[in-house]
């Protein structure tokens, strides 16, 4: 039987929106463990990393030492469940919770393909980023730009090269996010490639992308990729995003595929969800991750 195990990053220094620490909680009271049993997974719940609490709201890049120090925790509790066999799957916490994540599944030797579905690019430096929030920035820091002490937890300073990767589902990018892609080459597949080709085809041509010399796959998924009508439970909504069944079919195509070897399920925020919505969107595409079938 295959493992997997949870681990939850109650996370949101990242940016300046209270609540998405508790997404974590969210995700798993919308039933995450029981549906992944009836699909015949071995589940440990390993609970949730210690984030350290502060008072105040944070903006900039106030939140850096807690996300420095609960991103070091994270990679090292993914080694070790990886270790013993599990499948990591994260569930965020703002997107911060990147950083770390990749650090504990990139690895020396093996090169590793990455989906960042997300209506954003998280492309940002500290000198690039109109917000300061560190939750804007967690794919640079895993192509090796940004602050170094981010940049340097885990094994290697690059993570993930940008030939190896792709990302789903962009419609807001900022000027220096834009510039870097067109520098390194990332093949984006924003809201109008995914109008003009359908997400079949977009999926088909990802999956060649992040598997062509890689040995795993890393899958980060920010809900706010979704439409914000769809899944209201996110700080940074963007309009004209991905519908509930693009994204299960994006889901169901990866399952097919069989090639992600670890997920994430970032930026549930219940403070501003509707009834658990957005949580129970999120277990809804694990579930179709991991193999749930309409039939
Ligand atoms: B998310 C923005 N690009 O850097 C910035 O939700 C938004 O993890 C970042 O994708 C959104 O502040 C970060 C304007
Ligand atoms: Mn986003
Ligand atoms: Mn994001
Ligand atoms: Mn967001």
């Amino acid at each position: 039987m295959k493992k997997i195990g949870i681990i939850g990053v109650p996370m949101d220094l990242g940016q300046s929106r209270r609540g998405v620490d508790m997404g974590p909680s969210a995700i798993r009271y919308a039933g995450l463990v029981p549906l992944l049993r009836t699909l015949k997974y071995d589940v440990t719940d390993f609970g949730d990393i210690n984030v350290a609490r502060t008072e105040e709201p944070k903006q900039s890049l106030n939140g850096l030492k807690e996300i420095i120090n609960s991103s070091h925790m994270l990679a090292k509790k993914i080694v070790h469940i990886k270790k013993d066999g599990y499948l990591p799957l994260i569930l965020g916490g703002d997107h911060s919770t990147a950083i770390g994540t990749i650090a504990g599944v990139a690895t020396e030797n093996k090169e590793l393909g990455l989906i960042w579905y997300d209506a954003h690019g998280d492309l940002n430096t500290k000198e690039t980023s109109p917000s300061g929030n560190i939750h804007g920035m967690p794919l640079a820091v895993s192509l090796g730009y940004g602050i170094k002490e981010l940049v340097e937890i885990g094994v290697k300073t690059k993570k993930v090269s940008p030939d190896k990767m792709v990302i789903i589902g962009a419609r807001s990018l900022d000027d220096g996010e834009k510039q870097l892609i067109k520098q390194l080459r990332i093949k984006v597949f924003t809201m109008h490639e995914i109008d003009r080709l359908g997400m079949s085809r977009v999926m088909e041509e990802a999956i060649q992308i992040v598997q062509k010399g890689t040995e795993h796959v890393h899958l980060s998924l920010d809900l706010d990729a979704l439409d914000p009508l769809e899944a209201p439970g996110v700080g940074t909504p963007v309009t004209g995003g991905l519908t509930y069944r693009e994204s299960h079919l994006a889901m169901e195509m990866l399952a097919e595929s069989n090639i992600i070897t670890s997920a994430e399920f970032v930026e549930v925020n219940p403070i501003l969800d509707e009834k658990n919505k957005t949580a129970q969107i999120a277990v809804g595409l694990i579930g179709s991750l991991f193999g749930q079938k309409l039939l």
